[in-house]
């Protein structure tokens, strides 16, 4: 309880009201305690009726939108902020007092967490790509393997919304999973301190959000930031940026080549490529439904993780290929031309699209072409990592959004175009049967669209037009 005692009868303050901030909100008034609720944006919600509804189910709540609230910041005592809101930017650092503790909603959940007599286990996953794959395919061994573990984090699922209030039932707690697989962005890194963690790891590292980070090796640090506390370090051979700060804990790697004892990695068995825990043959990745070096590495980091968890680590060889992936990462999309329309829309920074054309262009004879379709806002990333790759394997470039001038540069024949229709178009008159057409922008969506799941399924969308009108000219 000495968290709660922390809280009580402080000035206590949560920046954002979007899923995160809704979820501290659901928290903190479940624990009878008082607070505000700030918001720049002058609505929030979807409808002043829908601010009413709030105000009326939470009194304890104030409400106040539209900017940053000098009075109530300087004088606030707890801060619990979202991961969104950049607070080192100017128009918030100097209204926080020095003396006022800022936390994210991770912190305040690892704060009761730790406070508690059976707190849940942690699994914590980060990383600049992969991470919504490893922790759905770890819940989804959980899952099938009858382990009682719940998703959460900046996939989509707010962590506080796990942990019933201090006053619950034993009914109520007996609800509670056991264990968190919780994917951290870096945003909500930078506010965390006291995770536990049984278990945790930087997948991989490359350029991403330094437009708020703004260098790289600010921004390793920051995804190192999840190591400190974890009992075991699941760490990648692949990149040793990803663990310079990995210190005295116990470690199991991860990686392409042959693993030592208590390390998973791939041997070549029978002209197979195998999935390897030291010496132990686990199983051929051509039986595992995804592919690509970067999905072998995936799967071995969710392995790593499950058996950190004391998880049978023959049960989860035995179910995984039961997962399938996740919509919007190099998704094949269903059309009746032969050519391969691949959606990997969720590549929102330069290394995802590195890893979707070396996992995809391996599968094209030498006869068929790539087209790549790429651009977005690409949030102050470095795009020249790709420029080898795209001369090497990409046939035509065709590009769009806000930094599309800047990805075109990399090439000397791209094809500049304003819209992700008129992107499909294109490619559709250059494509022959057996191409491969692949949207993996590199970029985030938000210039021209509400976010990268809306540009996916547009980009269906525009692959079953085209489509609809080669038939109808039949
Ligand atoms: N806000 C302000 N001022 C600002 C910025 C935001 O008032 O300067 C307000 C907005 O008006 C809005 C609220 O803050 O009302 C939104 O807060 P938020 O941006 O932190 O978003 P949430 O809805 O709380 O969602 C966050 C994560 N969003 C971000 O990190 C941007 C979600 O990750 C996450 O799923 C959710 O918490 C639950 O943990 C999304 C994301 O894009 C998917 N993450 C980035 C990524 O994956 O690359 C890091
Ligand atoms: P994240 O949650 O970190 O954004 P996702 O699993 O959603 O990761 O995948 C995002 C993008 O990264 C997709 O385009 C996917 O194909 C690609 N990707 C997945 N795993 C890896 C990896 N280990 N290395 C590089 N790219 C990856």
């Amino acid at each position: 309880m000495t968290w709660l005692n922390a809280f009580k009868d402080k000035n206590i303050v949560v920046l954002g009201a979007g899923m995160t901030g809704l979820s501290c909100l659901r928290f903190l008034h479940a624990q009878g305690l008082s607070f505000a609720v700030n918001d720049s944006r002058t609505m929030p919600f979807e409808s002043a009726n829908e601010q009413a509804q709030y105000e009326q189910d939470y009194p304890n709540a104030q409400f106040v939108f539209g900017q940053w609230q000098q009075s109530l910041i300087t004088n606030a005592d707890i801060i619990v902020t979202s991961p969104g809101i950049d607070l080192i930017s100017e128009s918030i650092a100097a209204l926080i007092s020095k003396n006022c503790q800022v936390i994210g909603d991770v912190e305040l959940f690892c704060l009761v967490n730790n406070s508690r007599i059976n707190p849940m286990s942690i699994l914590a996953v980060t990383g600049s790509n992969g991470k919504s794959t490893v922790v759905s395919l770890l819940a989804y061994l959980a899952k099938v393997i009858g382990k009682n573990a719940a998703l959460a984090g900046n996939i989509g699922e707010p962590i506080l919304d796990l942990l019933q209030p201090e006053h619950a039932s034993d009914t109520q707690r007996a609800n509670q999973p056991d264990t968190v697989i919780v994917e951290l962005s870096s945003f909500q890194l930078e506010t965390l301190t006291s995770m536990q963690a049984i278990a945790a790891t930087v997948l991989n590292l490359s350029d991403d959000h330094l437009d708020r980070h703004k260098t790289l090796a600010n921004y390793q640090a920051i995804k190192q930031g999840i190591y400190p506390q974890a009992k075991i370090a699941v760490v990648s051979r692949e990149d040793q940026a990803t663990n310079t700060l990995v210190t005295e804990q116990e470690t199991i790697s991860f990686g392409l080549n042959k693993p030592e004892q208590g390390d998973f990695g791939l041997s070549v068995i029978d002209n197979k490529q195998v999935l390897m825990f030291g010496e132990q043959a686990l199983i051929s990745i051509d039986e595992l439904p995804l592919a690509g070096m970067h999905n072998a590495l995936n799967y071995m980091a969710a392995l790593a993780l499950g058996n950190s968890a004391g998880w049978s680590l023959s049960a989860m060889i035995e179910n995984l290929a039961g997962f399938t992936g996740l919509a919007h990462r190099c998704q094949r999309v269903m059309s009746e031309d032969d050519i391969q329309w691949i959606n990997d829309s969720k590549a929102t920074n330069v290394g995802a699209t590195l890893a979707a054309i070396t996992g995809l262009a391996t599968s094209l004879t030498s006869k068929n072409k790539l087209i790549l379709i790429a651009g977005g806002d690409g949030k102050g990333a470095d795009f020249s990592p790709l420029r080898v790759i795209f001369n090497r394997e990409v046939s035509q470039l065709i590009t769009l959004g806000k930094d599309g001038a800047e990805v075109a540069n990399l090439v000397s024949d791209a094809i500049q175009v304003n819209t992700l229709s008129e992107a499909v178009a294109q490619a559709k008159k250059i494509a022959k049967a057996g191409d491969m057409v692949l949207l993996s922008p590199a970029c985030a969506s938000i210039d021209m669209f509400k976010n990268y799941q809306v540009r996916g399924e547009q980009f269906i969308t525009a692959v079953f037009a085209v489509n609809v009108k080669e038939d109808s000219c039949r």
